[in-house]
């Protein structure tokens, strides 16, 4: 283990040992017109890489871009085309714009060499190829290029993980903090409504004594679900606290945000949601508030947005739970 960062819980932890040892060839792509050495590299490698070979510099670049290979490597000796255009045109192609690229070239072709590097090549073999040597360089590159994608993966999935409840799969908070403000300054400068609606579940805790806590969280995730159905891709539906939800909802006025919440609240309160695998069956009720940007003044906020919303749903509350308050 080389990284780990248990500490940050959003990184996930980089194993590079189990990467080494993917059982999976590595794909290599040779752009050579000399048949005998291809052979020769080609049973050089043959224990850890599948080689592949094309001569027709035309036909080598479109099979680089396609061919998702680990490495290319280039003959600068070639003929049919300028060599050092064929690494330029890789190195600039979106497909093999980080793929290793590895010259081979003859004793003595330094310029040629130096140029090659310049245009991005990463390494170099020069013939005769020795096995060793051979191996030594294609394997670093390889391994190095295998530790980017795995970072960049990661990294993918270090952001989602950021930005994501792990129980519901909705936004979480922090990503509300920071798209909320820039939503209500968009509907303040086009003059569009902004609608919030804060969603709690009623008697929530009553489910968690009766029928336990993982109950509790396949409620939360079976209403995660409902939301996730009654929201349109510009909303922003998150998960604000145990029990509560938030979507912020532009272009949508008061009006409208109170047929979506009135129909969430009946679709939620229409549907059985099955616990402890079919043991137990329960209905479950919700309570909304709504507050939109038209109904506040001008120097409101996003924050006093969502404490209007939340006024709302404490009236929610009072005035009997299951219903919608704007
Ligand atoms: P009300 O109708 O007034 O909203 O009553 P309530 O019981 O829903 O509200 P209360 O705020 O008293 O209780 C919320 C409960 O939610 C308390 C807490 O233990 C539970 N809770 C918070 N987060 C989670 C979670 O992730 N999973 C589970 N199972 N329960 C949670
Ligand atoms: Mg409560
Ligand atoms: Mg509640
Ligand atoms: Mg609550």
């Amino acid at each position: 283990r080389y990284a780990t960062s248990k500490g940050l819980g959003v990184v996930p932890d980089i194993d590079l040992d189990s990467m080494a040892t993917t059982d999976e060839k590595g794909r290599i792509f040779l752009i050579d017109d000399q048949p005998d050495q291809a052979e020769r590299l080609r049973g050089m490698l043959a224990d850890d890489y599948v080689l592949s070979t094309e001569a027709e510099p035309t036909v080598a670049l479109s099979r680089a871009r396609l061919g998702e290979f680990d490495l290319v490597m280039v003959n600068m000796s070639i003929e049919a085309a300028d060599p050092l255009r064929l690494c330029s045109s890789i190195r600039s192609f979106e497909e093999t714009r980080l793929t290793p690229l590895l010259a081979i070239v003859r004793q003595g072709e330094t310029r040629k060499l130096v140029r090659a590097l310049e245009l991005g090549v990463n390494d170099y073999l020069t013939r005769p190829i020795d096995q060793n040597e051979l191996i030594a360089r294609v394997s670093t590159q390889v391994r190095r290029k295998r530790y980017i994608e795995h970072l960049r993966s990661s990294f993918q999935a270090s952001l989602e993980m950021a930005v994501t409840d792990q129980l519901t799969g909705l936004y979480n908070r922090r990503y509300l903090a920071s798209h909320l403000s820039a939503m209500f300054d968009r509907a303040y400068w086009t003059g569009r409504p902004l609608s919030v609606m804060v969603l709690d579940i009623d008697h929530f805790k009553g489910i968690n004594d009766t029928y336990g806590h993982d109950a509790g969280d396949r409620v939360l995730q079976h209403f995660a679900e409902r939301i996730r159905q009654s929201v349109r891709s510009m909303d922003l539906a998150c998960r604000y606290g145990g029990e509560e939800f938030l979507i912020a909802m532009p272009d949508t006025d008061k009006h409208a945000a109170s047929l979506v919440a009135e129909r969430i609240r009946e679709d939620v309160a229409a549907q059985r949601v099955i616990l402890n695998g079919g043991r137990d069956e329960i209905g479950v009720t919700v309570s909304i508030g709504i507050a939109s940007t038209e109904d506040g003044l001008k120097e409101d906020s996003a924050q006093k947005l969502i404490k209007r919303a939340d006024e709302a749903l404490y009236q929610a509350k009072t005035g009997g739970r299951n219903r919608v308050m704007a």
